[in-house]
């Protein structure tokens, strides 16, 4: 029988997987005919002359979207109504008919524009449940209009880093039976570069909208997980579901159930959640905006906690990023800057009584170097490192990072600080690491720490670890969640 916890240990991700993970954090534009219907979903017969922003300024969005940290930006291009913001060959329900520019204008061409000219990369978002196209529930037809519209998409908009295919439909929506691998085949020839989310093979949905993550977050899992029908089943529900490889489980790809599995799958975690109740715009929610406090706390656990961070923004009837969500990102973007600017431990010595695989060493772990890892050389035993510092150092935020390019190994670890008395004391620890795991406590002032890793898959592969210090606001923030 095969040991699958070895065999996870070795299942690592794809260049483009490797691409988006080193993103981190990104963000969803909701921009469409709801914003002006002040609703969630169209219904897919309203008229297109609805669609009139008169102020459009995709590059307000692109300066805002980057001031927060953000790298690309993924648009709704056509969202369940079905209204279309470029001119589709394929369809009159779009732009084309709307009163904006006198039916002259390419939503989609202007923010890919917008976001080449900010250094973003541009993704979109398509639905696949559509309330407005008539051949919708018959299978073949609307597959092949389905398909027609990825075609001018991928073909005529540059590069996309994304295609985000939601699992939602409403239970009246009617049946339709979707061609996925058909979509697969057409948008890796026409966009090799570019990830599947959701209902996708490269990018798991993380199984909630609130922003965060699991305690461990895996991303190896089951294969089974990646199940479109499962996702799309999931994707309106609000409760927890048991099944192992039900998407929303708590304990996703854990030992217990990679352990059982037949095969396994690169299938990282991906956090989307809106910085307002709703996904698209409602006036009477600009008081309701998460404020910065709070959307570090949603950084730090989600980026801190190895899955990827979508946040959606969405800009006003107008076309523009309302200035409460401005305020904001501005403040969000500027508080990153402060904490991550500077690894208190760059200039650290790193020591450990573990031996070391040729061409590596512990030294690299410090001074944030890409691609140098230390592979340590193990059996069983406990992997622990020490740094030692010029002096001592007070923190209170500890970042780690394992090199995935050679699997997510590490299971558990413990960080441990020198005391006043020569005595080791636990600071804080936690389970996965994998791509990145930030974590916060109470400040530590001293000279020397160790981190030991006391369970994993393989010999653990440690790339980066950093120290950090900032001064949270009270009340909020002092612990990871
Ligand atoms: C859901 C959709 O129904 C929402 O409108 C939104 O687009 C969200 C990201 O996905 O499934």
């Amino acid at each position: 029988m095969k040991n699958m916890i070895s065999e996870a240990a070795g299942i690592t991700p794809s260049d483009r997987q490797m691409a988006l993970q080193k993103m981190e954090f990104y963000s969803f534009v909701h921009f469409s005919i709801p914003a002006f219907l002040d609703r969630e979903w169209g219904h897919g017969t309203e008229q297109p002359s609805i669609f009139n922003p008169d102020r459009f300024d995709p590059d307000q969005w692109v300066s805002v979207i980057s001031s927060a940290g953000m790298k690309g930006l993924i648009l709704t291009v056509k969202h369940h109504d079905g209204f279309c913001l470029w001119p589709s060959r394929y369809t009159d329900y779009s732009v084309k008919n709307s009163s904006w520019r006198n039916g002259r204008g390419d939503v989609v061409r202007d923010v890919q524009k917008a976001c080449e000219r900010g250094g973003l990369k541009f993704g979109i978002y398509l639905s696949p449940w559509d309330r407005h196209e008539s051949s919708y529930g018959d299978s073949s037809i609307y597959n092949r209009y389905f398909e027609n519209q990825l075609q001018e998409l991928l073909s005529d908009y540059g590069d996309i880093f994304c295609v985000w295919l939601d699992g939602a439909k409403a239970d009246d929506g009617k049946d339709q039976i979707y061609n996925w691998d058909d979509y697969y085949r057409i948008i890796r020839k026409l966009q090799p570069g570019a990830t599947i989310h959701i209902c996708g093979p490269d990018v798991r949905w993380v199984g909630n909208e609130t922003g965060f993550c699991r305690e461990s977050e895996w991303s190896v899992q089951p294969s089974e997980v990646f199940d479109c029908d499962m996702i799309a089943g999931r994707s309106q529900q609000q409760e927890g579901a048991s099944p192992d490889t039900d998407i929303r489980n708590d304990k996703l790809g854990n030992r217990a159930y990679i352990e059982n599995a037949e095969n396994l799958i690169w299938y990282p975690a991906e956090v989307d959640v809106s910085i307002r109740p709703g996904w698209f715009y409602h006036s009477d929610e600009n008081g309701r905006v998460l404020s910065p406090d709070e959307l570090l706390d949603i950084y730090l656990d989600s980026v801190g906690g190895n899955a990827l961070l979508l946040l959606n923004i969405p800009p006003d009837n107008h076309g523009l990023i309302h200035a409460a969500d401005v305020w904001v990102l501005t403040r969000f973007g500027g508080m990153l800057q402060k904490i991550f600017s500077e690894n208190l431990a760059a200039a650290a010595e790193v020591r450990s009584e573990n031996g070391s695989l040729p061409g590596t060493s512990p030294d690299f772990i410090v001074g944030g170097r890409d691609n140098i890892r230390w592979l340590a050389s193990v059996r069983d035993e406990t992997v622990t490192f020490e740094l030692k510092f010029d002096g001592k150092l007070v923190f209170n935020i500890l970042l780690l990072q394992e090199d995935i390019t050679l699997g997510q190994r590490i299971e558990r670890f413990t960080a441990e600080f020198y005391t006043e008395n020569g005595k080791w004391e636990s600071f804080t620890g936690a389970g996965a690491v994998g791509y990145k795991r930030i974590l916060r406590f109470a400040a530590v002032k001293t000279e020397k720490i160790r981190i030991r890793i006391t369970e994993y898959r393989a010999a653990p592969a440690v790339l980066n670890l950093g120290l950090y210090s900032y001064v949270f606001n009270q009340g909020v923030n002092l612990e990871n969640r």
